[in-house]
């Protein structure tokens, strides 16, 4: 075996993604709870100024409707410290109930509540509420990233809240149902300049098709799928129900690649362009690069999507 999935995650090592996002994250959980609910609720708001979040689907929010009920139910104290448990990791109830939906349940959940607490059904955050030195600094921050990289802020402060999924044991997780995918009629084809390679080719093309069970067929039994800022997923078992969970509806919108030999047969090919989420549609396009290895009979035995530092890095393909 020439490649690990360790030493395949080194491939174009000069692909610069966008660590400030870690790192505002790492700053922000660092703050107390009031003062994240409140952040989040400034930089959403300010963002809403630019950008519109579409509301979720019915089919999204099935799942959280028991708990928003729950929460309305309660005294506007009783609200604030289910917002602040979440946001503290509490062992709750609400926040283990909370901890095993999908991203996008987790999402819907807090667009809900947003609603509810600019209409003052729930317990707003205070008029007037002062953010600590620490939190303005970390909004300005948010502040001055591009719209991909404040999303993926925001999106992975939400994933983060809850009772921590590795002190419950075994549990399922509960996501969102999986739509058919798309009609083949109605399917687009991408193309990808000085890209002509047929997996990756299938593979944009078939997760724009929402067509999991082909995409997955692309991969070799042990491959790897890692998402940004995050541990490769293993083996197709997994990456399959990573894909069911977490991945329908993208828009990936691949504009340039090359594509070269490596090692015993391999072939190393990197990809840049956009991604569009659900949630945002055309309005946000993510700067994301794919770095694909695929072994010698053109199955993908690792992919890494990256998000990138700048729009300028689009067009880095050095290595
Ligand atoms: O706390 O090739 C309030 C993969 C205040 C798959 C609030 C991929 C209080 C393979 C405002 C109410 C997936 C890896 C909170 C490609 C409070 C592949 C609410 C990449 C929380 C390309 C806040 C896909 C709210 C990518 C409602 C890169 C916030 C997808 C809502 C990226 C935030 C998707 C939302 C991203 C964020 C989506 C809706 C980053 C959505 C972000």
């Amino acid at each position: 075996m020439p490649f690990s999935i360790d030493s395949a995650r080194g491939i174009f090592p000069n692909t610069l993604s966008a660590d400030a996002v870690p790192a505002t994250i790492a700053r922000f959980s660092q703050l107390s709870a009031e003062d994240q609910l409140a952040l989040i609720w400034f930089a959403y708001l300010e963002m809403g100024k630019t950008i519109t979040v579409a509301a979720p689907g019915a089919a999204n929010m099935q799942f959280a409707e028991p708990t928003l009920n729950e929460i309305k139910q309660m005294t506007p104290q009783q609200q604030s410290q289910a917002m602040c448990d979440l946001a503290n990791r509490a062992d709750t109830p609400i926040c283990r109930t909370y901890a095993v939906w999908s991203p996008n349940i987790k999402l819907g959940f807090w667009y809900r509540l947003g609603e509810l607490m600019e209409q003052g059904l729930i317990a707003p955050i205070p008029e007037g509420y002062q953010l600590s030195a620490n939190a303005s600094a970390v909004l300005a921050t948010i502040q001055s990233l591009e719209s991909g990289q404040q999303i993926t802020v925001l999106r992975n402060a939400v994933v983060d809240m809850g009772y921590d999924t590795s002190k419950l044991g075994s549990y399922k997780v509960v996501s969102e149902p999986v739509t058919p995918p798309k009609d083949m009629a109605q399917r687009t084809q991408v193309t990808i300049e000085g890209i002509t390679n047929t997996t990756v080719l299938s593979y944009m093309n078939n997760l724009n098709a929402n067509d999991f069970d082909a995409l997955i067929e692309l991969f070799v039994p042990d491959g790897a799928l890692q998402p940004p800022f995050r541990r490769p997923i293993v083996g197709k078992e997994a990456v399959l129900k990573f894909f069911r969970e977490e991945c329908q509806n993208l828009k990936l919108i691949p504009k340039q690649g090359v594509s070269e030999p490596a090692d015993d047969g391999y072939t190393q090919i990197k990809v840049t362009g956009t991604v569009q989420t659900p949630w945002f549609g055309a309005g946000v396009g993510m700067n994301i690069a794919w770095r694909f290895l695929l072994n010698p009979e053109n199955k993908i035995f690792f992919v890494a999507i990256d998000l990138l530092a700048s729009p300028k890095e689009l067009l880095n393909f050095a290595r």
